[in-house]
């Protein structure tokens, strides 16, 4: 099948089922002596490396709790484990400001088309489910995305690798919604805005761009499902914007507003904020200055070991499986590498099916026996487009883009 083609589970996505409400209120977003005693060791560049776990969120399992308010959850390495799907209950959550909606009447919900069309739209979730559906399956990366292991470190989330999440996302095209306003002569960019407001008045709107030809590329998506079942409130119920390649900070939860600009966006989120030096993998030295800043926009490729732990012990002599999880980027997976000798050598291991190229991809090989000893096991990805992870990290003060080939340290017994 390809990758736009609804499968039977999606094809069954009921109506009734997403123009139920969602609605948490009455759920305090955040009781805080809920949380779980278990806690989870992560293996940051930094201190604190403990953080608890939680399971007090609305549709949520336990998550690694990152913050509380606004919250920031996120998902531990065993579930990429699991499947080349992550599971709704378990996909990553963050927020920017701490007040976000405890609740969304779908049936009254509607998304406004405005700005530089012909005619100004106000769409209910029935109008979009009268059109034409697409899915494709597609990586959710935050920027921010295993900014715990900067070093030196940098302000911001310290987050490992679970920033990250890889669904099956149902929707219609951006393009379709946008031929149904007409967009005028000189729309050159179109901006996204979701229901969730800054916590005082005088704070930025959240607001992201895309120029009006990626808009239109018939590849990104307002979606209403993930994973064949409605989106969880904190992924952004009951409406949000797929960017596929692209970093989640374009990926507009909630979506509530589009506006056609006739004018390139200078608003905080598209100027200051999310923007990465103008070098390769936005890399900088620590206090560099005049760097050219640029938004940040499109994935690289990254791989993980998910089935063997920073730290653990096998047995010496006996052949291990080790297994992962990798994508591309803002294209396919071409092939994934591992290495037992600290990156002298690499090997090819065996890549499984194939969900589209904007979707994770499981890989998993079987080890030679190990002498005793330590060793480090590393993975790299190599996309089509032949972009290949770095064996140094970049750094730069965001904590952004962080796609360096990632050890694993094991003792073999
Ligand atoms: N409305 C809204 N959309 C948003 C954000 C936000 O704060 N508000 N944060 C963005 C960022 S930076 C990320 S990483 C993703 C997180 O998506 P998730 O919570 O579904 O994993 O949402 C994006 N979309
Ligand atoms: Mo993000």
């Amino acid at each position: 099948m390809t990758h736009h083609q609804s499968d039977a589970r999606t094809q069954a996505l009921s109506r009734r089922a997403l123009l139920r409400t969602m609605g948490i209120a009455g759920i305090t977003l955040a009781s805080s002596s809920a949380w779980a005693d278990q806690s989870i060791r992560l293996p940051l560049a930094g201190e604190p490396r403990e953080r608890p776990m939680t399971h007090e969120f609305p549709q949520k399992r336990d998550m690694i709790l990152q913050r509380t308010r606004p919250p920031l959850l996120e998902t531990p390495m065993e579930v990429f484990d699991r499947g080349v799907f992550t599971p709704n209950d378990r996909f990553y959550v963050r927020w920017h400001w701490a007040v976000i909606p405890t609740s969304v009447d779908a049936s009254t919900f509607r998304l406004t088309v405005r700005g530089h069309v012909n005619q100004v739209l106000s769409l209910s979730i029935d109008d979009l489910l009268k059109m034409p559906r697409v899915e494709l399956a597609a990586v959710n990366q935050c920027s921010g995305n295993s900014r715990g292991f900067f070093a030196p470190r940098v302000p911001g989330a310290q987050w490992a690798h679970g920033a990250m999440g890889n669904a099956r996302w149902t929707g219609v095209r951006l393009k379709d919604v946008l031929d149904r306003a007409g967009v005028k002569s000189g729309g050159i960019q179109v901006r996204f805005k979701g229901l969730d407001e800054p916590v005082v008045p005088e704070a930025p709107d959240i607001k992201k761009s895309l120029d009006i030809d990626h808009a239109r590329d018939g590849e990104v998506m307002i979606a209403f499902a993930m994973n064949g079942e409605q989106l969880p409130l904190l992924n952004g119920f009951p409406l949000r914007l797929i960017v596929p390649g692209w970093y989640s900070t374009y990926w507009v939860k909630m979506l509530s507003d589009i506006e056609v600009l006739d004018r390139p966006d200078d608003n905080y989120w598209m100027a200051t904020a999310y923007t990465i030096p103008d070098t390769p993998h936005a890399n900088v030295t620590p206090g560099q200055t005049g760097v050219k800043m640029v938004p940040i926009s499109r994935m690289t490729p990254r791989s993980f070991i998910t089935n063997i732990a920073d730290g653990a012990s096998l047995p010496s002599g006996a052949s291990a499986e080790i297994r992962g999880i990798a994508f591309g980027g803002d294209t396919g997976v071409a092939k994934v590498e591992y290495s037992v000798d600290d990156g002298k050598t690499w090997q090819p291991a065996t890549l499984g099916e194939d969900h589209g190229k904007y979707s994770f991809r499981r890989w998993q090989t079987n080890l030679p026996p190990l002498a005793t000893g330590r060793h480090s096991l590393m993975a790299r990805c190599t996309n089509l487009a032949g972009d290949v992870q770095p064996a140094e990290p970049n750094w730069n003060n965001s904590g952004f883009m962080r796609d360096v080939i990632e050890p694993v340290h094991i003792t073999t017994t």
